[in-house]
């Protein structure tokens, strides 16, 4: 089978957009792949942080995992932190990675403008290089990526290359290697069409955790009243009818986007249903289908993460699994880099 592996950083409340870009494409992906699926912990400190909202966000996106339907029977679900594997894969791939490399990245570029000197810590600039070693230590097949993380993946792809060509083949069998490639080199997997949900207050910008308005987007955990406030109060146009692509409409293609997705509809079924709606009628239409959607993901979450007990073994196990792999790609990369072995 061949392998994938994804996360999500507890950064916050996991949002309609984290659901519909990412998690809920696991739960098809989990049957013909091996998967992965963890919460990437340390991703989430590079910018200044609350430690106590970390561990809850922590738990709160494992639970999520599972009440959207990672079945554990298929997909490991672990916690990247537990897995020490990542940070010591990093640092090795530290070393052969060119500052320049970094320094190119657009999202180090606009996140530190954003943060200001003072927030922009060393590993804002590493982060990528984590990345890699989450990637790179699984000798993963695929990585699903949206439009903002290509650059990443291409810098994981180098990494890899540069790993093989420095330490790999004949020089790695001399060493008592298996020889061949150290790292499988990963290829992206472009996620479904339309699943770049948008801010519900700008169609224009993605729906994201860190947006300080929470009007901006629909958590998966948000309470019925609050989802028809926010699909209520949220930006539209007045134009007569409902349409998708007139680039001149964002947010009306992304509340149709978000509809088709959430009601399993086809673009064609949506743009029919709803070319003659107002904004009134399309948007109880909306609000009753996401309250239909996320009601049992709600319901199975308060189950999961009551039984914290139950939430610790899934973890341990699916750390105990991840750390297998990732431990066999450690040894071996320590061995081709000239490390004596205990
Ligand atoms: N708006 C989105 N539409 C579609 N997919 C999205 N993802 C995030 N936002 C959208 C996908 O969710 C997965 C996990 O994302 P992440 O937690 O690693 O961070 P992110 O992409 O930076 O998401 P956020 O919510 O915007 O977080 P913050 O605000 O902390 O930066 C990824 O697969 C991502 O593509």
């Amino acid at each position: 089978k061949k392998r994938i592996v994804s996360g999500v950083q507890p950064t916050g409340s996991v949002h309609l957009g984290n659901y519909l870009g990412a998690i809920k494409n696991w739960v098809s992906l989990q049957n013909t792949y091996d998967t992965l699926f963890f919460i990437v912990d340390l991703h989430a400190i590079t910018l200044p942080y609350d430690a106590q909202k970390l561990s809850k966000a922590t738990r709160d996106t494992a639970a999520i995992y599972l009440a959207c339907g990672v079945d554990t029977s298929k997909a490991s679900v672990f916690l990247q932190s537990h897995v020490r594997a990542h940070v010591e894969l990093m640092w090795l791939l530290s070393c052969v990675t060119p500052v320049g490399w970094l320094n190119r990245m657009i999202q180090f570029k606009e996140k530190s403008r954003k943060a200001g000197d003072e927030n922009v810590g060393v590993a804002l600039l590493t982060y990528p290089v984590l990345m890699a070693s989450d990637i790179l230590l699984y000798q993963s097949d695929f990585v699903p990526v949206g439009e903002d993380q290509k650059q990443h993946l291409e810098l994981t792809r180098e990494l890899a290359e540069r790993v093989n060509n420095f330490y790999g083949g004949r020089k790695w069998k001399k060493l008592g290697g298996r020889g061949g490639a150290i790292f499988k080199v990963p290829e992206p997997l472009i996620p479904p069409a339309g699943a770049r949900v948008m801010s519900l207050t700008d169609g224009l910008s993605k729906m994201s955790k860190s947006a300080p308005s929470d009007q901006s987007r629909i958590n998966l955990l948000d309470p019925k009243d609050v989802i028809a406030n926010k699909i209520k109060r949220c930006k539209t146009d007045s134009f007569p009818g409902l349409e998708f692509d007139n680039p001149e409409r964002p947010e009306c293609n992304n509340l149709l986007s978000i509809y088709q997705l959430i009601s399993g509809r086809t673009k064609e079924e949506v743009s029919q249903e709803c070319q003659d709606m107002n904004w009134g009628s399309f948007k109880s239409l909306l609000t009753d289908a996401l309250v239909d959607h996320l009601h049992p993901i709600q319901v199975r979450y308060e189950e999961i993460i009551s039984d914290s007990a139950y939430l610790d073994r899934i973890l341990a196990d699916g750390a105990v699994k991840a750390a297998d792999i990732a431990d066999a790609t450690l040894n071996n990369v320590y061995q081709a880099m000239g490390f004596l072995r205990k």
